[in-house]
């Protein structure tokens, strides 16, 4: 939508100011949030707008230079791993036994509106292709 897109033209202009993003308020508690799966790397919580049934966001705790896909560096090797390892482990405890899927939107073009690193999962309910 023209809001959507807006907010993710602003949120680039944020991103560059290297500001805290609303997932570090996230991590440190000073925006609740419902918290499905936690560990001293990562932490996984429901999006506030779900686009499926289960739509989970999976970030790194500490977000080390890893605003968005496009800066991963060879040190980010393991974190990113370990987020898409986590993600198979939450998409099981959501029981989405019949698949899911797992999208890293990057950018102006990839629609991203938080410059903090995130793979969005998301099931119960058939996925199409393309996507929007
Ligand atoms: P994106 O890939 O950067 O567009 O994803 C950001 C997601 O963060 C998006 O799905 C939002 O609904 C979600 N989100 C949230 O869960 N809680 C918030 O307070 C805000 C955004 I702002």
């Amino acid at each position: 939508s023209h809001s959507r897109l807006q907010a993710v033209a602003k949120a680039k202009e944020a991103a560059e100011s290297g500001a805290p993003t609303l997932f570090d308020k996230i991590v440190s508690r000073q925006i609740p949030s419902t918290v499905v799966y936690e560990d001293d790397k990562v932490l996984a919580f429901r999006d506030i707008s779900p686009q499926a049934p289960v739509h989970i966001i999976i970030i790194p705790k500490d977000r080390d230079g890893l605003t968005q896909l496009s800066k991963a560096e060879e040190r980010h090797t393991e974190i990113l791993g370990h987020l898409m390892v986590t993600a198979a482990v939450v998409a099981k405890q959501e029981g989405l036994v019949d698949g899911f899927r797992v999208v890293v939107n990057d950018g102006v073009q990839g629609c991203q509106s938080v410059y903090h690193l995130h793979l969005h999962l998301l099931g119960g309910r058939q996925m199409n292709w393309p996507p929007g």
